[in-house]
C-alpha cells in the first residue's frame, strides 16, 4: 500500500550513543532511484544524531547481491543494516526471482544475526511508481527504512 501522508511515529532516541554502527548497503543497479533512497536514510540518520563515522555506506552491483553484503557489514559490526534497491518489472520472469531472492536473504540475515536487516527494497511495475516512492510524491521509502532501524534498535535496547 502506498503512504502519501504516511507520518513516521516518534521513537525514544536517548538510546543512540557513538557506538552504535548503521550499514546502508545500496544497488547500483537503477541507481537514479536508490541513490535516493540512500539519501534520504543517509540525512534521517544524521538528524538522529549520528555522525558521519557511525554510518558505512556499501554499494552492490544490483539487489540481489544485497544480503551478502549487509551480512559482511554485520560481521564488522554493525548494529543495524538498511538494504536499499530497486527492481522495476521487466517482460521477463526475472523481476520474481530477484524480488523473492532478495526478500530472503535480508529476512535471513537479519534473523541469523539477531539485529535489524531493515527491507528497503522497491518493487515496482513502472518507473514512475519508483520515481514517487525516492523522494516523490508517496514520499522516500529509504528515510522510512532508516526510521525502521531505528525503531527496531530502540525496541531490542529497552
Ligand atoms: C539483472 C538485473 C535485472 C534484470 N534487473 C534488476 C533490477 O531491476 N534491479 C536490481 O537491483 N538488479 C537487477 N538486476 C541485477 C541483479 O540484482 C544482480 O545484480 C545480477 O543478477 C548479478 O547477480
Amino acid at each position: 500500500m502506498a503512504t502519501a501522508d504516511f507520518t513516521l511515529p516518534p521513537i525514544p532516541f536517548s538510546f543512540i550513543t557513538e557506538n552504535l554502527k548503521v550499514g546502508i548497503v545500496v544497488a547500483n543497479w537503477n541507481n537514479h532511484i536508490t541513490y535516493k533512497l540512500r539519501d534520504g536514510a543517509t540525512a534521517f540518520l544524521k538528524e538522529q544524531g549520528f555522525e558521519d563515522t557511525q554510518i558505512i555506506t556499501h554499494e552492490v552491483p544490483g539487489s540481489f547481491e544485497l544480503a551478502l553484503a549487509g551480512e559482511w557489514l554485520f560481521r564488522k559490526g554493525c548494529d543495524a543494516v538498511i538494504c536499499l534497491g530497486c527492481v522495476i518489472q521487466g517482460d521477463t520472469p526475472h523481476f520474481d526471482y530477484v524480488c523473492s531472492a532478495t526478500t530472503n536473504g535480508i529476512n535471513q540475515i537479519g534473523l541469523e544475526n539477531k539485529k535489524p536487516a531493515i527491507f528497503g527494497l522497491l518493487t515496482t511495475l513502472t518507473e514512475q511508481q519508483a520515481l514517487d516512492r525516492s523522494g516523490g510524491k508517496l514520499g522516500n521509502k529509504g528515510t522510512e527504512a532508516a526510521h525502521t532501524a531505528l525503531w527496531m534498535l530502540a525496541l531490542k535496547n529497552q
